[in-house]
């Protein structure tokens, strides 16, 4: 009897328990687990498809505007982006820089449903610094770079970013470009102080007389140095004063996708990038995506400027941290 008791007593309990579980789960869909899982919307972001995106960048030589490299590297990227199925336009222009030379300026541009109004801006620098000032050595000083990091990886994600949009058109237009003399700011090592801003060239000429009259985009997106093993991509400040909702929605979105720990939420300094000239002529509210650091002199990476700044740094990890997120950004845009 007792033990009768006590059995029948912990079925009851039992069938109550599973009741209660079943009648709160179809009560409330939203409080169940599974629904608290992030499901994307993107297409998988292939991190090895990019990687060798990179690396062909890299495999030209260091794109230093005015070289025979740089001309073949652009040939390349407008030939990737044209096969991807972009409508391209190139921009092409000529700078006195600030030591007399004349430069030439290659911005290549790569339209997704260019006759839409509403567009998502996505960019990058493709050319790669003339001198690597920041090496200790005076002789390393003046080589140029390889620029695997700084300014292959950004374009290497974008490629990968195009090639998914041919296979899966999106409502919005979209606009990529790779814009040309970004990285021929001021050298370290130079004794005396040139007058004027010389970086982010290629982005204040198309800023000034964009590809199409009077573009305008919801957004844009910078990536600048996007390659690197345990990158760490703080909230820039420029980013947050012209764009704080996006920055918002881009540190949200990868912490869904589970790469919070590239994204801190954290606010980095102040870069002059080619983020700063498409905001200041209000082209589109525009954020960079781009490794600082808080622990070393320069606040970049410690290859930055440099000669080691190689395939060796590049990581597919970070690649795909920052190609997913900005992809699941596209595709959850209405
Ligand atoms: C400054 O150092 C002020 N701007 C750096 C922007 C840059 C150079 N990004 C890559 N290379
Ligand atoms: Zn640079």
């Amino acid at each position: 009897m007792k033990r009768v008791g006590i059995f029948s007593m912990f079925i009851a309990l039992t069938a109550g328990m599973l009741l209660t579980v079943s009648c709160n789960s179809c009560q409330s869909g939203k409080k169940s687990v599974v629904a608290e899982v992030y499901q994307p919307q993107s297409p998988a972001f292939i991190a090895d498809s990019a990687y060798r995106y990179v690396e062909a960048q890299v495999a030209f030589g260091p794109r230093v505007p005015g070289t025979s490299a740089h001309e073949a590297c652009g040939d390349y990227l407008a030939g990737k982006l044209t096969s991807f199925g972009a409508v391209v336009t190139e921009q092409r222009a000529q700078v006195t820089h600030y030591d007399g030379k004349d430069l030439p300026i290659r911005n290549i541009i790569g339209s997704y449903a260019p006759e839409k109004e509403k567009r998502v801006l996505l960019f990058a620098h493709w050319d790669s610094r003339p001198f690597a000032d920041e090496e200790s050595d005076p002789m390393r000083q003046q080589q140029p770079i390889a620029g695997a990091d700084d300014g292959a990886s950004g374009v290497g994600v974008l490629l990968e970013i195009a090639r998914q949009l041919q296979q899966q058109p999106l409502e919005v237009g979209v606009d990529i470009i790779f814009f040309d003399l970004e990285d021929w700011g001021q050298p370290s090592f130079g004794q005396q102080q040139v007058t004027g801003d010389w970086w982010c060239m290629g982005s204040r000429y198309w800023a000034e007389q964009p590809h199409v009259e009077d573009y305008r985009a919801e957004y844009g997106i910078l990536l600048d140095m996007v390659g690197s093993a345990g990158a760490s991509f703080l909230k820039e400040g420029y980013s947050l004063q012209y764009a704080p909702s996006m920055v918002e929605r881009v540190w949200s979105t990868a912490h869904k996708m589970g790469y919070g720990n590239f994204f801190p939420l954290q606010q980095g300094g102040y870069i002059t990038d080619d983020h700063v000239p498409v905001n200041e002529m209000k082209r589109a509210p525009s954020i960079n995506i781009i490794n600082l650091k808080r622990d070393t002199r320069t606040g970049f990476g410690p290859h930055w400027h440099t000669l080691n700044d190689d395939m060796r740094n590049i990581d597919r990890n970070t690649l795909k941290a920052v190609g997913q997120t900005v992809l699941e950004l596209l595709y959850t845009e209405k």
